[in-house]
């Protein structure tokens, strides 16, 4: 049992007096709930009990999970519904689902979880916040998880029980001492202290003329006789770049900020680096402070959370990129260091290390949203307890204890989620460019120009005379300088520097010759046509299996890769067009900018639609839409010339989260579908921008057309009347004190019509 360690487990089918008997065995109580999670995921997936012969231990010793959770129960990044910690009614009232919740991430081996929001409050600190920590702790324990918490850097001062928050004042080190007494106190094993500082407009210990290594230090030494941890967060960044200054990188932060202080910090400070050196755009290469940390435990963080990757409302399989991260060779001192064996301790003899997933649930049922996103958090587990595990077997495993055992249900699914990651990374961003989102909204749709010309450094410097962050030794930002030398010199030179990473290292022009044979542009070009359309695969695929799943799981389901399919299209056409208008150079299959099915409707007759501008000009049609702003709405119609046959009519509008817009399109002045702009997910913020991330489309399939039918459109806004904001006390009654707020309105606005085929329209 030796080799089973404190968390493993054997499960083996032996017999007892003659009689057949499956034993669990491990050395803790932990072990033993592993074990049986374990047995009950073989017996669900079918397995004989007969011939079992498992033995298993997880490999990394920190397997924790981040929840981005505030005390208001809002979740930075969180897609599924509001925070399941109700704070203000814990300790009296613990919710049951902490214990659904507690039970699910035991079954996939998860350890520890990080309650709040790493951007943290001091309230968690306050007496009366301690006494809810360990309501919650109290559940967690019989699963064997620790709770921790992410902490403000200066929280004794925020409290204002210090007069100073440096780290080194001899007040704020006895402060956080007496604190660690007091939480252990109340949390016995209690996990330890996340600390995000000096990032994103954050206080650290900078302002003190202080180091990172010294605000760890203070809080490692009150956690150490506990035996806590400090999960300090590599993340350490100026969001305050110069865009003029071509050898700023915000890339270069972890190493410049973490690199001279390997060897400072206690034993029991683990550096958690972000998987990228940027921030889980689609693609990023592996952070290079992997290598530069020889002396100091590491936790590598992922996001299960899809925050650049399509915000579950689109399927993205993430495990796909974190296995490609993990496998990466950083070859320090020319030796065989995969990532996966760095955070493991293996390769610079760390006694611990860490895989961390930000993974803000929410209190919908699924916990998720996305029936499929549930896929990432199993496929986290997993990883964190084998690195090593296929992803072929992940994900079938997760299909049979998800949707059952039926073999076509299984390869289906499972097909769909492995190749899910290089779809959406075709038609988002390809080429290690980034995710080309709008990073000043809330990084849902295509936002091209938005990462450019700010301080926040997510650049990718697109001008006329080509495209991609110079980060050589040679001319640029000196960035793969601090990749140890055999990696440094395969991303310097364009020789080897792979496709898929070339713009994250090189300016290069838009006809740049890759490795494929094609000219940069023209292979951004396919990508998104086959990225667009492999989405809209994803909806017969689904239907495919309709009789096999049950009613409320397809519908949702369906309707989510309805909607993934439409916004693909939005991606592809906003980023074609972009490149398209910077490079000047056609596409040569002739698709960019020709859309002969399109019907734009700036052009469709109209009654009472006005012509306004999107922008940014590439996420809408030709960089208009039109606005309906009558009470009774407005028409769009058009007389059609085609021959007779079905179509898939696709209308694209845009949903804007406040407001409920009421579309119906006809025929002949006879109706065949109506339907209402009601979307209020969370990646929707209360602004009213017709953009790349309210951009929708709605198809209705098989509609008979001919020649001289009359499509018509209607339109009719949610004009809301709002109390005029000090209305009241202005004395102003009834009508006097309404009026429109601009903000909350929805002028049930309209970009096109499409006639199959296109993107996902196939005329039948
Ligand atoms: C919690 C990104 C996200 C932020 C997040 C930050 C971090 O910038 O957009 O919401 O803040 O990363 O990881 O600290």
């Amino acid at each position: 049992m030796a080799a089973a360690g404190a968390e493993g487990f054997v499960l083996e089918s032996t017999n007892w007096e003659g009689h057949p008997v499956t034993l669990i065995a491990a050395n803790s109580d932990q072990g033993l709930l592993y074990g049986a999670f374990r047995l009950l995921a073989l017996m669900q997936q079918g397995e004989p009990l007969s011939a079992l012969d498992v033995h298993d231990a997880p490999r990394l010793k920190l397997r924790v999970l981040d929840h981005w959770d505030n005390p208001d129960r809002s979740i930075e990044r969180g897609y599924a519904g509001q925070s399941i910690w109700d704070f203000w009614r814990l300790p009296g009232y613990v919710d049951p689902r902490y214990t659904d919740y507690a039970r699910a991430d035991a079954s996939i081996g998860v350890n520890g979880i990080v309650l709040n929001n790493v951007s943290a409050s001091s309230v968690y600190l306050t007496p009366r916040w301690i006494a809810k920590l360990a309501a919650i702790a109290a559940v967690m324990r019989p699963y064997g998880i620790r709770v921790y918490l992410s902490v403000l850097f200066n929280s004794p001062l925020d409290l204002g029980e210090t007069s100073t928050g440096d780290p080194r004042d001899p007040q704020v080190i006895a402060w956080w001492h007496a604190k660690a007494d007091e939480i252990y106190r109340a949390i016995p094993d209690f996990g330890g202290f996340t600390v995000k500082a000096d990032s994103e407009g954050r206080k650290g210990p900078s302002q003190y003329g202080r180091t990172p290594a010294d605000a760890a230090n203070v809080l490692a030494r009150a956690l150490a006789p506990y035996h806590g941890v400090v999960l300090y967060r590599g993340f350490v960044y100026n969001n305050h770049l110069d865009w003029h200054d071509l050898k700023a990188d915000r890339a270069r932060a972890g190493v410049d900020n973490f690199a001279s202080l390997d060897g400072k910090f206690e034993k029991n400070v683990i550096i958690q680096i972000k998987e990228g050196p940027i921030d889980f755009q689609a693609r990023e290469p592996v952070s290079p402070l992997f290598a530069a940390l020889l002396h100091t435990p590491q936790a590598i963080e992922v996001q299960t959370s899809q925050e650049y990757t399509g915000q579950q409302r689109h399927m993205v399989w993430l495990p796909s990129m974190w296995q490609w991260v993990l496998d990466t060779d950083m070859r320090v001192d020319g030796k065989h260091s995969p990532v996966k064996e760095i955070i493991t301790g293996k390769t610079f003899n760390q006694p611990t290390g860490g895989f961390v997933s930000v993974v803000n649930v929410g209190m919908e049922p699924n916990w998720l949203h996305h029936p499929m996103a549930m896929a990432n958090l199993y496929g986290y587990g997993k990883l964190a307890w084998n690195p090593d595990e296929s992803l072929e077997k992940i994900i079938d495993t997760w299909t049979r204890l998800t949707w059952g055992n039926d073999p076509q249900v299984d390869r289906t699914i499972d097909a769909m989620q492995l190749g899910s990651w290089n779809v959406y990374e075709s038609y988002t961003g390809p080429n290690g460019v980034g995710t080309l989102t709008n990073i000043l909204g809330y990084h849902f749709g295509p936002g091209i120009e938005s990462a450019e010309r700010n301080g926040w450094g997510q650049w990718f410097r697109g001008e006329k005379d080509g495209i991609g962050m110079d980060r050589t030794v040679a001319t640029g930002t000196g960035y793969i300088g601090q990749y140890p030398k055999e990696l440094a010199e395969k991303y310097e030179s364009l020789a080897t520097c792979p496709d898929d990473l070339l713009l994250f290292f090189h300016h290069v022009p838009y006809d740049y010759k890759l490795h494929s044979g094609k000219a940069l542009v023209q292979s951004i070009y396919d990508a998104h046509y086959d990225g667009a359309r492999a989405a809209a695969d994803y909806v017969p695929q689904w239907e495919s299996l309709k009789d096999k799943i049950d009613p409320e799981r397809y519908e949702k389901t369906h309707a989510l890769f309805e909607y993934q399919a439409g916004h693909a299209i939005v991606w592809r056409d906003a980023i074609n067009n972009w490149f398209h208008q910077i490079s000047g150079i056609d596409d040569v299959q002739g698709r960019v900018g020709h859309h002969p099915n399109r019907i734009e409707a700036e052009s469709m007759k109209t009654g009472g639609y006005r012509t306004v501008d999107v922008v940014p000009w590439e996420t809408g049609s030709g960089g208009k839409a039109v606005e309906c702003h009558a009470v009774k709405g407005c028409t769009l119609t058009t007389t059609l010339e085609r021959p007779a046959g079905r179509y898939d009519v696709a209308v694209q509008y845009f949903d804007i989260w406040h407001g409920v817009s009421t579309y119906t399109l006809s025929v002949n002045g006879a109706p065949i579908a109506t339907w209402k702009a009601d979307d209020t997910l969370p990646p929707a913020q209360p602004d009213s921008h017709l953009d790349g991330q309210t951009s929708t489309r709605r198809t209705i399939h098989h509609v008979a057309l001919k020649s001289g039918d009359v499509l018509e459109l209607r339109g009719v806004p949610d004009l809301r009347l709002e109390l005029f904001h000090g209305a009241q006390a202005s004395g102003l009654t009834g009508a006097q004190g309404l009026r429109m707020e601009p903000n909350l309105q929805e002028y049930a606005p309209v970009d096109y019509i499409e006639l199959g085929p296109d993107g996902p329209i196939t005329p039948q």
